[in-house]
């Protein structure tokens, strides 16, 4: 009688659900708002956003209730004007991939903050919406500067 190879694919099977729900689906981490101007009615933010996933991802909006709306732009170059377009369609985070929100690349914009945005002393809460990842909700600080190079590795990405 043969050996029954039942046992050992569940085994297989197993292992690999729990690695696939173990793995870290969408994660926003180095997020920042950058101080406003003063007198000013918007301000830039930005993010890290990977997807652990095996499947891309589309991040379809930002909303905050400290905002009158939040905006996602590209920086655009046309007949030499740097200049910002909307990302209308949202920004696809590819499976096992990054998108950055930095300075002089993608940007949030908060539109008409309802609160003072003080470098140092406020955090803004931000709900990410995601195609499937579903709604994160991440408080950013405020701060003049970009978060420190060693808490914001620079790993590959736009691949
Ligand atoms: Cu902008």
């Amino acid at each position: 009688m043969k050996a029954n190879p039942l046992p050992s694919l569940a085994l297989v099977l197993a292992t690999s659900l729990a690695a696939a729900s173990a793995a870290p689906s969408i994660q926003l981490t180095a997020a920042w708002i950058q101080s406003p101007m003063p007198g000013a009615t918007e301000t830039a933010g930005y993010v890290r956003i990977t997807n652990g996933a095996d499947s891309d991802d589309r991040l379809l909006s930002v909303s905050s209730r400290w905002a009158g709306h939040v905006d996602m732009h590209e920086m655009v170059t046309e007949d030499g004007m740097m200049g910002m377009r909307p990302l209308i369609y949202g920004v696809k985070v590819p499976a096992g991939g990054a998108v950055d929100f930095s300075p002089q690349a993608l940007h949030l914009m908060l539109v008409n903050p309802r609160q003072k945005l003080v470098a140092g002393r406020s955090s803004v809460p931000l709900q990410f919406h995601f195609q499937k990842a579903g709604t994160i909700a991440v408080d950013v600080p405020v701060q003049n500067v970009a978060p420190a190079a060693t808490d914001a590795p620079q790993l590959e990405h736009h691949q």
